[in-house]
């Protein structure tokens, strides 16, 4: 049997397309009558905290989010192995959004913004890509497709990852030691790591000062994956003060992003409310699906976290 537990989602909607996909399988929601030793598979988006009481027979813990942070802190959380998201389609949305901010970086949209309110016509021309270095932290699923969709723009490519990549046309750095020269060759910086011990924070006031400053206006910061990344004093100070010229920011310390956050008025600063890829209903229907056949045919899960890892 499999339990939706999906929060602020339409879980009525997947739970319909699960069926259909899923033929006789039994799926269940929350509020309907089922024995919970009978559950094998529970489907989660943000879990409340009696969301896996009495699921004695679990098999496995299918996460509609490509991030498993939050769900790794769950306070009850069972021991069985948690499979994440991972699609094409969710990658193609958010090398979109990737795509579209460096892009926009890169043409040195800020500035030609104030040009135009202030009704002045002053010729600066945009180096070409390949002398704009974008500097991708994390080159994982999402972080190696961005790449591939940036290379052809003719951009400057360098990664950051825990482990080496050998990547055509993406210079690899790997580990803390190579943190630094990473920064200092980067002109526009995409996040694109999973949130951890190890990575929370990692968008602060020191990270901002060792980026190249050779984009005019400053380093740009680009933070589609968490925002336990970011410190969100520190990208203020540093927009206000010039140590970056322009930060786009997907996700927040806080979500919604409060109304009173000094964040909202600061020009040079492109919010978007958690939107950068969204996970798709029917292919997601389809890779769970498909997850849940292969293992009852007890051929073995795929995209399992690493819990010692954190993602
Ligand atoms: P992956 O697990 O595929 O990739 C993670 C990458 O980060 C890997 O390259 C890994 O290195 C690297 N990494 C992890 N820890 C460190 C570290 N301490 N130092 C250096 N590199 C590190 O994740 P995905 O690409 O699938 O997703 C990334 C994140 O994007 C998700 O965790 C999620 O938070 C966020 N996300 C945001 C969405 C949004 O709408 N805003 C939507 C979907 C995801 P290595 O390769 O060596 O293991
Ligand atoms: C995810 C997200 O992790 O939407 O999939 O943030």
């Amino acid at each position: 049997m499999l339990l939706m537990h999906l929060s602020d989602v339409d879980e009525a909607s997947w739970t319909a397309k699960l069926r259909a996909a899923l033929g006789g399988y039994r799926v269940v929601q929350r509020g309907e009558a089922f024995n919970p030793d009978d559950v094998r598979y529970i489907f989660v988006w943000k879990p409340k905290a009696d969301a896996f009481d009495g699921l004695t027979g679990l098999k496995a813990i299918l996460s509609l989010g490509a991030g498993v942070d939050a769900l790794l802190k769950h306070p009850a959380l069972p021991d069985a192995p948690i499979v994440r998201f991972v699609d094409t389609d969710l990658s193609q949305r958010m090398s979109d959004y990737v795509v579209a901010h460096v892009t926009m970086h890169h043409r040195l949209y800020t500035r030609f913004r104030a040009d135009q309110k202030a009704r002045r016509w002053t010729q600066l021309y945009p180096p070409a890509a390949s002398e704009t270095t974008v500097g991708i932290m994390g080159m994982g699923v999402l972080g190696q497709d961005a790449a591939r969709r940036l290379l052809p723009l003719g951009f400057a490519l360098r990664s950051w990852s825990r482990t080496p990549k050998a990547i055509e046309g993406v210079e690899g750095f790997a580990g803390a030691e190579a943190f630094d020269s990473f920064l200092a060759g980067t002109d526009i910086l995409v996040n694109l790591l999973p949130l951890t011990p190890e990575t929370t924070g990692i968008l602060n006031t020191e990270t901002f000062g060792k980026l190249r400053r050779k984009l005019d206006g400053g380093p740009v910061i680009i933070n589609a994956a968490r925002g336990g990344h970011q410190r969100e004093t520190n990208i203020a100070s540093a927009l206000n003060d010039g140590t970056l010229g322009a930060a786009s920011l997907d996700v927040f310390e806080t979500e919604p992003l409060p109304v009173n956050s000094p964040l909202w008025d600061i020009e040079n600063c492109y919010i978007t409310p958690h939107i950068a890829a969204i996970s798709n209903e029917s292919t997601g229907v389809r890779y769970f699906s498909q997850i849940i056949r292969d293992h009852e045919a007890g051929r073995p899960l795929i995209n399992v976290v690493d819990r010692t890892r954190g993602y």
